[in-house]
């Protein structure tokens, strides 16, 4: 089955190489043959150099370099236009996701039980790093700000792998950093498991998340609860 796996990245020029190492790994040693593309948003430190500079090593490796352009949401959905494969993931550049889990996140879709697969936080098994109480409990209110939207537990993670057809024909909207969590409300879809993952802090790296992108997480779920009463 043909899969793509895009990676999102901004200033990742260190955690890359280690990454694209665990994820190509991580095929070979279940004999898939998956596609990674590398979305940049013309990183100042030369992300997509980087990138550039790791497809000889790995063939099954394409960039997408986009300049004058920025935002997560919107790197996500132009990595899944330019490819063609029946299955398509996500997964964040800053080791946060293990990659190792690749595997059994593709199984149930492979195996035809399930639509999407979630890299979940919330389930059992499931965790974060040592989380300070402040994020503890700001990721536990993102996470009651999406009640009646989806029950999945953990909506808000990047990492993901779904089929196509989920997205098909389907008007998703390129603000934010939740891509998801807004497939989940606007994607066709029967069925959706959770598989557990230990999110890791990032090491190197800083984050995006400011301000900026905390007013646009709010913007998206109000227009997600509006066509939830509207039903557009
Ligand atoms: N192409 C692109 N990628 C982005 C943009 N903003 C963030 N990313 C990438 O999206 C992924 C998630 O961003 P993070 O900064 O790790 O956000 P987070 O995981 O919510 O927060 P921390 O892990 O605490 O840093 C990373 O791979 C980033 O490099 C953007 O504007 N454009
Ligand atoms: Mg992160």
């Amino acid at each position: 089955m043909d899969i793509t796996l895009v990676i999102p990245t901004y200033n990742e020029s260190d955690n890359l190489p280690i990454l694209l190492e665990r994820v190509f790994g991580a095929f070979r040693g279940s004999d898939i043959e998956g596609k990674v593309i590398v979305v940049d948003d013309d990183s100042p430190d030369g992300t997509w150099k980087t990138a550039e500079g790791l497809k000889g090593k790995y063939p099954g490796l394409h960039v997408l370099r986009r300049v004058n352009k920025r935002g997560l949401s919107s790197a996500v959905l132009d990595g899944f236009n330019i490819s063609a494969s029946a299955i398509l993931g996500v997964m964040d550049a800053d080791l946060s996701h293990p990659p190792e889990k690749i595997p059994e996140m593709l199984a149930p879709i492979l195996a035809g039980e399930a639509d999407m697969v979630i890299g979940s936080r919330y389930v059992e098994r499931g965790g974060t790093g040592d989380w300070g109480l402040r994020r503890k409990i700001s990721s536990r209110v993102a996470s009651l700000s999406v009640i009646g939207l989806t029950d999945v537990k953990d909506p808000m993670s990047g990492f993901f792998f779904m089929k196509r057809g989920v997205i098909e024909n389907i008007k998703l909207s390129p603000k934010g950093f939740k891509i998801a969590l807004e497939i989940l409300v606007r994607g066709k879809y029967d069925n959706v498991v959770e598989v557990p993952i230990i999110f890791q802090d990032r090491i190197y790296g800083e984050t995006k998340l400011n301000s900026g992108v905390i007013l646009d997480y709010l913007c998206q779920i109000m227009r997600l609860y509006a066509s939830r009463i509207t039903g557009s």
